[in-house]
Protein backbone atom coordinates (compact mmCIF):
# COMPACT_ATOMS: atom_id res chain seq x y z
CA UNK A 1 0.00 0.00 0.00
CA UNK A 2 1.15 3.46 -0.86
CA UNK A 3 2.44 4.89 2.39
CA UNK A 4 5.19 6.93 1.74
CA UNK A 5 5.80 10.30 4.47
CA UNK A 6 4.46 13.37 3.62
CA UNK A 7 6.93 15.59 1.44
CA UNK A 8 8.29 18.74 2.90
CA UNK A 9 6.22 20.58 -0.37
CA UNK A 10 7.11 24.28 0.97
CA UNK A 11 10.78 23.07 0.96
CA UNK A 12 10.18 21.19 -2.98
CA UNK A 13 8.10 24.28 -3.64
CA UNK A 14 11.02 26.90 -3.26
CA UNK A 15 13.23 25.51 -5.29
CA UNK A 16 10.87 26.58 -8.11
CA UNK A 17 10.28 30.40 -10.03
CA UNK A 18 7.25 30.50 -9.06
CA UNK A 19 5.27 33.92 -8.31
CA UNK A 20 4.85 34.84 -4.34
CA UNK A 21 4.94 33.01 -0.90
CA UNK A 22 3.76 29.61 -0.37
CA UNK A 23 0.71 29.14 1.23
CA UNK A 24 -0.58 25.72 1.40
CA UNK A 25 -0.06 21.95 -0.48
CA UNK A 26 -2.49 19.32 -0.84
CA UNK A 27 -2.15 15.84 -2.21
CA UNK A 28 -4.29 14.95 -5.65
CA UNK A 29 -5.49 11.29 -5.27
CA UNK A 30 -4.94 10.65 -8.83
CA UNK A 31 -3.02 8.20 -10.64
CA UNK A 32 -1.32 4.68 -9.92
CA UNK A 33 2.61 5.60 -10.84
CA UNK A 34 3.47 9.47 -9.71
CA UNK A 35 2.78 11.62 -6.36
CA UNK A 36 0.62 14.35 -7.35
CA UNK A 37 -0.14 17.83 -5.08
CA UNK A 38 -1.72 20.97 -5.72
CA UNK A 39 -0.18 24.04 -4.05
CA UNK A 40 -1.09 27.37 -3.73
CA UNK A 41 0.87 30.59 -3.12
CA UNK A 42 0.01 34.15 -2.11
CA UNK A 43 1.08 37.12 -4.76
CA UNK A 44 -0.12 40.50 -4.27
CA UNK A 45 -3.17 39.20 -2.62
CA UNK A 46 -3.49 36.73 -5.29
CA UNK A 47 -3.85 33.19 -4.68
CA UNK A 48 -2.21 31.23 -7.63
CA UNK A 49 -2.13 27.17 -7.73
CA UNK A 50 0.54 25.00 -8.79
CA UNK A 51 0.41 21.57 -9.52
CA UNK A 52 3.73 19.65 -8.25
CA UNK A 53 4.76 15.72 -8.82
CA UNK A 54 7.14 13.21 -7.54
CA UNK A 55 7.94 11.37 -10.73
CA UNK A 56 8.38 8.35 -9.56
CA UNK A 57 11.64 6.91 -10.69
CA UNK A 58 11.37 3.30 -10.84
CA UNK A 59 9.23 3.44 -13.09
CA UNK A 60 10.70 6.19 -15.74
CA UNK A 61 14.27 5.34 -15.12
CA UNK A 62 15.30 8.20 -17.15
CA UNK A 63 13.65 11.06 -15.52
CA UNK A 64 16.15 13.49 -17.54
CA UNK A 65 15.25 11.90 -20.72
CA UNK A 66 11.23 11.85 -19.74
CA UNK A 67 11.50 15.80 -18.75
CA UNK A 68 13.37 16.42 -22.36
CA UNK A 69 10.55 15.51 -24.10
CA UNK A 70 7.86 16.90 -21.56
CA UNK A 71 9.79 20.05 -22.38
CA UNK A 72 9.51 19.40 -25.91
CA UNK A 73 6.34 18.53 -26.46
CA UNK A 74 4.77 21.51 -24.07
CA UNK A 75 6.79 24.21 -26.16
CA UNK A 76 6.14 22.72 -29.32
CA UNK A 77 2.37 22.78 -28.12
CA UNK A 78 1.95 26.41 -26.90
CA UNK A 79 3.69 27.75 -30.08
CA UNK A 80 0.57 25.81 -32.21
CA UNK A 81 -1.70 26.80 -29.97
CA UNK A 82 -0.71 30.87 -30.33
CA UNK A 83 -0.93 30.77 -33.90
CA UNK A 84 -3.92 29.02 -33.93
CA UNK A 85 -5.22 31.65 -31.58
CA UNK A 86 -5.80 30.06 -28.95
CA UNK A 87 -5.02 30.50 -24.89
CA UNK A 88 -1.71 28.95 -24.44
CA UNK A 89 -1.83 28.85 -20.40
CA UNK A 90 -4.88 26.94 -20.65
CA UNK A 91 -4.67 24.70 -23.69
CA UNK A 92 -1.21 23.30 -22.79
CA UNK A 93 0.12 22.31 -19.77
CA UNK A 94 2.84 24.78 -18.67
CA UNK A 95 6.17 23.39 -16.84
CA UNK A 96 7.78 26.09 -14.24
CA UNK A 97 11.12 26.10 -14.37
CA UNK A 98 13.61 25.48 -11.06
CA UNK A 99 15.54 28.94 -9.80
CA UNK A 100 18.30 27.42 -11.91
CA UNK A 101 16.24 27.31 -14.89
CA UNK A 102 15.78 23.17 -15.12
CA UNK A 103 12.72 21.35 -15.98
CA UNK A 104 13.19 19.48 -12.78
CA UNK A 105 14.51 19.47 -9.21
CA UNK A 106 16.37 16.94 -7.80
CA UNK A 107 16.34 16.84 -4.23
CA UNK A 108 19.25 15.38 -1.87
CA UNK A 109 17.17 12.19 -1.13
CA UNK A 110 17.44 11.34 -5.02
CA UNK A 111 13.62 12.20 -5.78
CA UNK A 112 12.62 13.82 -9.28
CA UNK A 113 10.12 16.79 -8.71
CA UNK A 114 8.46 19.04 -11.25
CA UNK A 115 6.00 22.02 -11.46
CA UNK A 116 3.34 22.70 -13.73
CA UNK A 117 0.84 25.50 -13.50
CA UNK A 118 -2.71 25.11 -12.63
CA UNK A 119 -4.98 24.97 -15.19
CA UNK A 120 -8.35 26.99 -13.80
CA UNK A 121 -11.98 26.48 -14.75
CA UNK A 122 -11.91 23.08 -15.97
CA UNK A 123 -11.29 19.60 -14.20
CA UNK A 124 -10.73 15.86 -14.83
CA UNK A 125 -13.61 13.24 -14.49
CA UNK A 126 -12.84 9.18 -13.33
CA UNK A 127 -16.03 8.50 -14.68
CA UNK A 128 -18.10 9.19 -17.55
CA UNK A 129 -21.02 11.86 -16.25
CA UNK A 130 -21.60 13.30 -19.81
CA UNK A 131 -21.98 11.61 -23.00
CA UNK A 132 -20.55 15.02 -24.44
CA UNK A 133 -17.14 14.52 -22.44
CA UNK A 134 -15.99 11.42 -23.84
CA UNK A 135 -16.48 13.06 -27.34
CA UNK A 136 -14.77 15.85 -26.32
CA UNK A 137 -12.06 13.88 -24.67
CA UNK A 138 -11.18 11.46 -27.47
CA UNK A 139 -11.07 14.47 -29.70
CA UNK A 140 -8.66 16.11 -27.61
CA UNK A 141 -6.82 13.26 -27.90
CA UNK A 142 -6.94 13.17 -31.97
CA UNK A 143 -5.86 16.53 -31.87
CA UNK A 144 -3.29 16.43 -29.85
CA UNK A 145 -1.65 13.48 -31.96
CA UNK A 146 -2.26 15.48 -35.26
CA UNK A 147 -0.56 18.68 -33.43
CA UNK A 148 2.32 16.26 -32.53
CA UNK A 149 2.67 14.95 -36.19
CA UNK A 150 4.93 18.27 -36.60
CA UNK A 151 7.31 17.82 -34.29
CA UNK A 152 10.72 18.64 -35.51
CA UNK A 153 13.93 17.28 -34.07
CA UNK A 154 14.52 13.74 -33.22
CA UNK A 155 12.85 10.62 -32.27
CA UNK A 156 11.35 11.49 -29.06
CA UNK A 157 12.55 8.82 -25.91
CA UNK A 158 11.20 5.98 -25.49
CA UNK A 159 10.65 6.57 -22.24
CA UNK A 160 9.41 3.28 -20.63
CA UNK A 161 10.74 0.79 -23.26
CA UNK A 162 8.28 -1.62 -24.81
CA UNK A 163 5.13 -0.06 -23.11
CA UNK A 164 2.24 -1.35 -25.17
CA UNK A 165 4.34 -4.39 -26.32
CA UNK A 166 1.51 -6.38 -25.78
CA UNK A 167 3.30 -9.26 -26.41
CA UNK A 168 6.33 -8.54 -23.97
CA UNK A 169 3.30 -8.21 -21.49
CA UNK A 170 2.16 -11.20 -21.52
CA UNK A 171 5.88 -12.49 -21.37
CA UNK A 172 6.37 -10.99 -18.21
CA UNK A 173 2.42 -12.03 -17.10
CA UNK A 174 4.24 -15.83 -18.23
CA UNK A 175 7.07 -15.48 -16.27
CA UNK A 176 4.54 -14.47 -13.25
CA UNK A 177 2.54 -16.83 -13.41
CA UNK A 178 5.27 -19.44 -13.27
CA UNK A 179 7.19 -17.89 -10.12
CA UNK A 180 3.97 -16.60 -8.52
CA UNK A 181 6.09 -15.49 -5.28
CA UNK A 182 3.44 -15.39 -3.43
CA UNK A 183 1.73 -18.65 -4.44
CA UNK A 184 -1.62 -15.74 -5.43
CA UNK A 185 -2.00 -17.82 -9.00
CA UNK A 186 -4.16 -20.83 -7.86
CA UNK A 187 -6.40 -18.44 -6.38
CA UNK A 188 -6.95 -16.55 -9.81
CA UNK A 189 -6.73 -19.72 -12.07
CA UNK A 190 -10.32 -18.17 -14.08
CA UNK A 191 -8.51 -15.09 -14.78
CA UNK A 192 -5.21 -16.16 -15.53
CA UNK A 193 -6.84 -18.82 -18.11
CA UNK A 194 -9.26 -15.44 -19.94
CA UNK A 195 -5.73 -13.92 -20.40
CA UNK A 196 -4.25 -16.99 -21.63
CA UNK A 197 -7.27 -17.82 -24.32
CA UNK A 198 -6.42 -14.46 -25.80
CA UNK A 199 -2.68 -14.54 -25.97
CA UNK A 200 -3.13 -15.00 -29.81
CA UNK A 201 -4.29 -11.65 -30.58
CA UNK A 202 -1.22 -10.20 -28.79
CA UNK A 203 1.23 -9.72 -31.74
CA UNK A 204 -1.92 -7.70 -33.89
CA UNK A 205 -0.38 -4.37 -33.44
CA UNK A 206 3.48 -4.53 -32.59
CA UNK A 207 3.71 -6.61 -35.23
CA UNK A 208 2.13 -4.29 -37.95
CA UNK A 209 4.61 -1.42 -36.27
CA UNK A 210 7.03 -3.46 -36.69
CA UNK A 211 6.86 -4.64 -40.75
CA UNK A 212 5.69 -1.00 -41.01
CA UNK A 213 2.28 -2.13 -42.11
CA UNK A 214 1.18 0.11 -38.68
CA UNK A 215 2.70 3.71 -39.14
CA UNK A 216 4.96 4.62 -36.10
CA UNK A 217 3.92 8.00 -34.93
CA UNK A 218 4.06 10.30 -31.82
CA UNK A 219 1.34 8.91 -29.20
CA UNK A 220 -0.07 9.59 -25.46
CA UNK A 221 -0.20 6.13 -24.61
CA UNK A 222 -2.09 6.78 -21.50
CA UNK A 223 -5.52 8.15 -22.72
CA UNK A 224 -8.09 7.65 -20.00
CA UNK A 225 -10.89 10.04 -19.72
CA UNK A 226 -9.18 12.06 -16.66
CA UNK A 227 -6.30 12.79 -18.74
CA UNK A 228 -8.00 15.39 -20.61
CA UNK A 229 -9.01 18.18 -18.40
CA UNK A 230 -12.59 19.31 -19.57
CA UNK A 231 -13.63 22.79 -19.34
CA UNK A 232 -16.68 23.75 -16.55
CA UNK A 233 -18.55 26.10 -19.20
CA UNK A 234 -18.07 24.92 -22.19
CA UNK A 235 -17.50 21.04 -21.69
CA UNK A 236 -14.89 20.68 -24.39
CA UNK A 237 -11.45 19.04 -23.57
CA UNK A 238 -9.42 22.22 -23.08
CA UNK A 239 -6.14 19.89 -22.18
CA UNK A 240 -4.18 16.54 -22.81
CA UNK A 241 -2.55 16.09 -19.52
CA UNK A 242 -0.17 13.18 -18.01
CA UNK A 243 2.58 13.50 -20.96
CA UNK A 244 5.18 10.99 -18.92
CA UNK A 245 4.35 8.76 -21.89
CA UNK A 246 4.04 10.57 -24.67
CA UNK A 247 6.57 8.85 -27.36
CA UNK A 248 6.84 6.54 -30.56
CA UNK A 249 3.83 4.41 -30.76
CA UNK A 250 0.61 3.60 -32.73
CA UNK A 251 -2.48 5.55 -32.46
CA UNK A 252 -4.38 1.86 -31.86
CA UNK A 253 -2.44 2.20 -28.51
CA UNK A 254 -3.97 5.78 -27.83
CA UNK A 255 -7.59 4.97 -29.37
CA UNK A 256 -7.99 1.35 -28.10
CA UNK A 257 -6.55 2.55 -24.13
CA UNK A 258 -9.24 5.44 -24.49
CA UNK A 259 -11.87 2.74 -24.58
CA UNK A 260 -11.32 1.19 -21.04
CA UNK A 261 -12.48 3.85 -19.31
CA UNK A 262 -14.06 5.89 -21.98
CA UNK A 263 -16.50 3.47 -22.57
CA UNK A 264 -17.12 1.37 -19.19
CA UNK A 265 -20.04 1.80 -16.74
CA UNK A 266 -18.45 1.57 -13.68
CA UNK A 267 -14.64 2.79 -12.19
CA UNK A 268 -12.02 0.56 -13.17
CA UNK A 269 -11.47 -0.57 -9.89
CA UNK A 270 -15.11 -1.40 -8.91
CA UNK A 271 -15.57 -4.74 -6.87
CA UNK A 272 -19.58 -5.35 -8.12
CA UNK A 273 -18.77 -6.99 -11.41
CA UNK A 274 -22.26 -6.97 -12.37
CA UNK A 275 -22.11 -2.94 -12.21
CA UNK A 276 -19.24 -3.29 -14.84
CA UNK A 277 -19.85 -3.04 -18.49
CA UNK A 278 -18.74 -1.65 -22.10
CA UNK A 279 -21.04 0.75 -23.50
CA UNK A 280 -21.39 0.63 -27.07
CA UNK A 281 -23.24 4.43 -26.84
CA UNK A 282 -20.25 5.62 -25.27
CA UNK A 283 -18.15 3.69 -28.07
CA UNK A 284 -20.05 5.65 -30.43
CA UNK A 285 -18.58 9.05 -28.65
CA UNK A 286 -15.34 7.78 -28.39
CA UNK A 287 -15.27 6.93 -32.21
CA UNK A 288 -16.82 9.93 -33.48
CA UNK A 289 -14.78 12.42 -30.92
CA UNK A 290 -11.23 10.82 -32.14
CA UNK A 291 -12.27 10.32 -35.87
CA UNK A 292 -13.66 14.05 -36.30
CA UNK A 293 -9.89 15.02 -35.58
CA UNK A 294 -8.05 12.00 -36.94
CA UNK A 295 -9.83 10.49 -40.01
CA UNK A 296 -7.94 12.72 -42.48
CA UNK A 297 -4.61 11.51 -41.63
CA UNK A 298 -5.29 7.57 -40.36
CA UNK A 299 -4.37 4.84 -42.92
CA UNK A 300 -6.29 1.84 -43.30
CA UNK A 301 -3.98 -0.44 -41.39
CA UNK A 302 -5.18 2.27 -38.75
CA UNK A 303 -8.41 2.91 -39.02
CA UNK A 304 -9.29 -1.64 -39.91
CA UNK A 305 -7.75 -2.04 -36.78
CA UNK A 306 -10.07 0.80 -34.71
CA UNK A 307 -12.95 -1.52 -32.86
CA UNK A 308 -10.18 -4.31 -32.42
CA UNK A 309 -7.78 -2.09 -30.50
CA UNK A 310 -10.10 -1.65 -27.79
CA UNK A 311 -10.28 -5.08 -26.77
CA UNK A 312 -6.68 -5.33 -26.59
CA UNK A 313 -5.82 -2.50 -25.18
CA UNK A 314 -8.18 -3.40 -22.37
CA UNK A 315 -7.00 -7.09 -22.27
CA UNK A 316 -3.65 -5.91 -21.88
CA UNK A 317 -4.19 -3.22 -19.23
CA UNK A 318 -5.75 -6.38 -17.28
CA UNK A 319 -2.67 -8.65 -17.96
CA UNK A 320 -0.61 -6.14 -16.39
CA UNK A 321 -2.92 -5.29 -13.74
CA UNK A 322 -3.13 -9.56 -13.01
CA UNK A 323 0.93 -9.71 -13.21
CA UNK A 324 1.26 -6.95 -10.24
CA UNK A 325 -1.31 -9.08 -8.35
CA UNK A 326 0.94 -12.03 -8.81
CA UNK A 327 4.40 -10.02 -8.13
CA UNK A 328 2.66 -8.31 -5.10
CA UNK A 329 1.64 -5.07 -6.00
CA UNK A 330 4.81 -3.65 -6.87
CA UNK A 331 3.91 -1.58 -10.07
CA UNK A 332 0.77 0.45 -9.15
CA UNK A 333 -0.20 1.64 -6.10
CA UNK A 334 -2.55 0.01 -4.53
CA UNK A 335 -5.13 1.21 -1.89
CA UNK A 336 -6.98 -2.00 -0.09
CA UNK A 337 -5.63 -5.69 -0.51
CA UNK A 338 -6.79 -7.54 -4.30
CA UNK A 339 -6.88 -4.05 -5.55
CA UNK A 340 -4.71 -5.03 -8.76
CA UNK A 341 -7.10 -8.20 -8.56
CA UNK A 342 -10.52 -6.37 -8.74
CA UNK A 343 -8.39 -4.18 -11.27
CA UNK A 344 -7.93 -6.73 -13.27
CA UNK A 345 -11.28 -8.37 -13.67
CA UNK A 346 -13.12 -5.43 -14.86
CA UNK A 347 -10.56 -5.08 -17.92
CA UNK A 348 -11.22 -8.90 -18.76
CA UNK A 349 -15.25 -8.41 -18.02
CA UNK A 350 -14.98 -5.26 -20.41
CA UNK A 351 -13.42 -7.38 -23.10
CA UNK A 352 -15.48 -10.31 -22.69
CA UNK A 353 -18.24 -7.66 -23.59
CA UNK A 354 -17.01 -5.89 -26.77
CA UNK A 355 -16.02 -9.31 -27.94
CA UNK A 356 -19.72 -10.14 -28.02
CA UNK A 357 -20.29 -6.10 -29.12
CA UNK A 358 -17.40 -7.20 -31.60
CA UNK A 359 -19.69 -6.46 -34.97
CA UNK A 360 -21.62 -3.68 -33.26
CA UNK A 361 -18.22 -1.83 -32.83
CA UNK A 362 -17.06 -2.25 -36.36
CA UNK A 363 -20.38 -0.66 -37.52
CA UNK A 364 -19.66 2.42 -35.03
CA UNK A 365 -15.95 3.00 -36.78
CA UNK A 366 -17.89 2.75 -40.09
CA UNK A 367 -20.21 4.80 -40.02
CA UNK A 368 -17.89 7.54 -38.71
CA UNK A 369 -15.01 6.89 -40.90
C1 LIG B 1 -1.12 4.06 -14.99
O1 LIG B 1 -0.66 6.53 -13.28
P1 LIG B 1 -1.74 6.55 -14.27
O2 LIG B 1 -3.04 6.30 -13.65
O3 LIG B 1 -1.72 7.79 -15.12
C2 LIG B 1 -0.30 3.46 -16.11
C3 LIG B 1 -1.14 3.29 -17.36
C4 LIG B 1 -2.34 2.43 -17.04
C5 LIG B 1 -3.11 3.07 -15.91
C6 LIG B 1 -4.26 2.19 -15.50
C7 LIG B 1 3.20 4.71 -16.62
O4 LIG B 1 -1.46 5.39 -15.35
O5 LIG B 1 -0.38 2.65 -18.36
O6 LIG B 1 -3.17 2.30 -18.17
O7 LIG B 1 -2.28 3.29 -14.77
N1 LIG B 1 0.87 4.29 -16.37
C8 LIG B 1 2.09 3.76 -16.40
O8 LIG B 1 -5.25 2.97 -14.90
O9 LIG B 1 2.31 2.57 -16.27
MG1 LIG C 1 -0.46 8.25 -16.47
Amino acid sequence: MDMKPTPDLERICAAFACEGAWVSSCPIPSGHINDTYCSEFEAAGRRIKYVNQRINHLVFREPERLMENIERVTRFARERILEAGGDPDREALALVPTRDGESFHRTPEGTYWRMFRYIDGARTYDRVEDLRHVYAASRAFGRFQRMLAGLPGERLHETIPDFHHTRKRFDAFLAAVEHDPLRRAAAVGPEIDFALARERDAGEVVDGLASGLIPERITHNDTKLNNVMIDDRTGEGVCVIDLDTVMPGSVLYDFGDSVRLGAATAVEDERDLSKVGFDLELFDRLAQGYLDAARDFLVPAETARLAFSARLLTLECGVRFLTDHLKGDVYFKIHRDGHNLDRARTQFKMVAEMERRADDMESVVRRYL
